[in-house]
């Protein structure tokens, strides 16, 4: 048997040959055998070394040097966890749309750009406010079908307008059935004449996320709350200023950790928001936001920063002039679709405190 050395040796057959080597009766014809190309002192060389190279564990693709097929094929570029094309030019939507076919990306083509989630949409608005010109207009992968309000990605997923994509005053306008995000109002989406001229994004089409069948336990709310979601929350009946709803949400819920809301993630607030949409809620409600310096330096109450813009806050808010330490908080406002606005803490609302379930 005849086994070649050369670089294409995997370690399994190096080691069934040096397994082979060793033994005795089989040595002198196994030597015999080795190509004439490689002397055999040569061979006693570079064995060691090959044995070590089949050791060593391949390259993953998060290494640096990942394989080419794990980057984005240019014109295309790498952006916000995508790979994407950022028009310079302005075409009508259905034109933009068919310059995105004409990309490659990778065995498939692009298109109009969509989004799974709010995180998604946050990501990418983030790369844009620092990436893209102010001023500017971006066609995506959103029309309107069937009825005028009808909002659908291009993957077929229904698109509600208002939290957490929309600008508040955005997706009703007759005539307008495409959608584009806009640098003047955080990126959020507003809808336009499908066939004005606007720049574009492309990126590679999602693949749907794998849904993990999360378990849900069975949970029960206290009194006076209600579920939504996984949570449980309750909506106040009078006003009260920031300080005391703060206060009152601990009080009243102390046996379940009852604190103004603060979201733990963009969903937990878009369920929110829609939540107060279906009720009709017409109340501008304090949530548990607050500028600890004055200085536009936003923390819920549970610790994590927010950032300014998208999922969070209304167009052109937080827009306070003051420069006091935890002089204004934020409510999500009825007029502005429960995106967020600030006000001085002293005002008089509603609030929402969220509240652990019992065990
Ligand atoms: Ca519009
Ligand atoms: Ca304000």
């Amino acid at each position: 048997m005849a086994v070649e050395i050369s670089g294409q040796a995997d370690g399994a057959d190096l080691r069934r040959f040096l397994m082979e080597l060793s033994n005795a009766e089989e040595q002198y014809e196994q030597i015999r055998n080795v190509p004439l190309s490689v002397g055999l002192l040569e061979y006693a060389l570079i064995a060691p070394i090959m044995v070590s190279i089949a050791m060593t564990p391949r390259q993953t693709p998060e290494s640096p040097r990942a394989p080419a097929c794990d980057y984005c094929y240019p014109p295309l570029v790498e952006a916000a966890g995508r790979c994407l094309y950022i028009s310079q030019e302005a075409l009508s939507w259905q034109d933009a749309r068919n310059y995105c076919h004409s990309l490659q990306v990778q065995t498939t083509t692009a298109d109009l750009i969509t989004f799974q989630s709010c995180n998604d949409f946050t990501i990418l608005a983030g790369y844009l406010g620092f990436n893209v010109p102010s001023d500017t207009s971006y066609w995506v992968g959103a029309h309107t079908e069937f009825t005028s309000n009808n909002w659908r990605w291009l993957n077929g997923e229904p698109l509600s307008t208002g939290v957490p994509f929309w600008d508040h005053r955005q997706g009703h306008d007759k005539g307008e059935d495409c959608a584009a995000m806009e640098s003047g109002s955080y990126f959020r989406l507003a809808d336009h004449d499908c066939l004005e001229p606007r720049l574009f994004i492309c990126a590679s089409p999602l693949i749907p996320a794998y849904k993990s069948e999360i378990e849900v336990k069975d949970f029960l709310c206290p009194d006076e709350t209600l579920q939504i979601g996984t949570g449980c929350y309750y909506f106040s009946t009078y006003h009260s200023n920031w300080n005391a709803a703060e206060e009152r949400c601990r009080s009243k819920f102390h046996h379940h950790q009852g604190q103004l809301f603060s979201p733990a993630s963009c969903d937990e607030f878009v369920h929110i928001a829609h939540h107060l949409e279906v009720t009709e809620d017409k109340k501008d409600r304090w949530v548990g936001a607050i500028d600890v310096t004055g200085n536009h330096e936003w923390y819920w109450e549970s610790g994590d920063l927010i950032p300014g813009g998208p999922p969070f806050w209304a167009t052109s808010e937080p827009n306070h002039k003051s420069d006091h330490a935890r002089d204004q908080g934020a409510y999500m406002s009825a007029s502005k679709r429960f995106y967020l606005e600030d006000d001085s803490t002293s005002h008089q609302l509603d609030y929402i405190c969220k509240v652990s379930p019992f065990e």
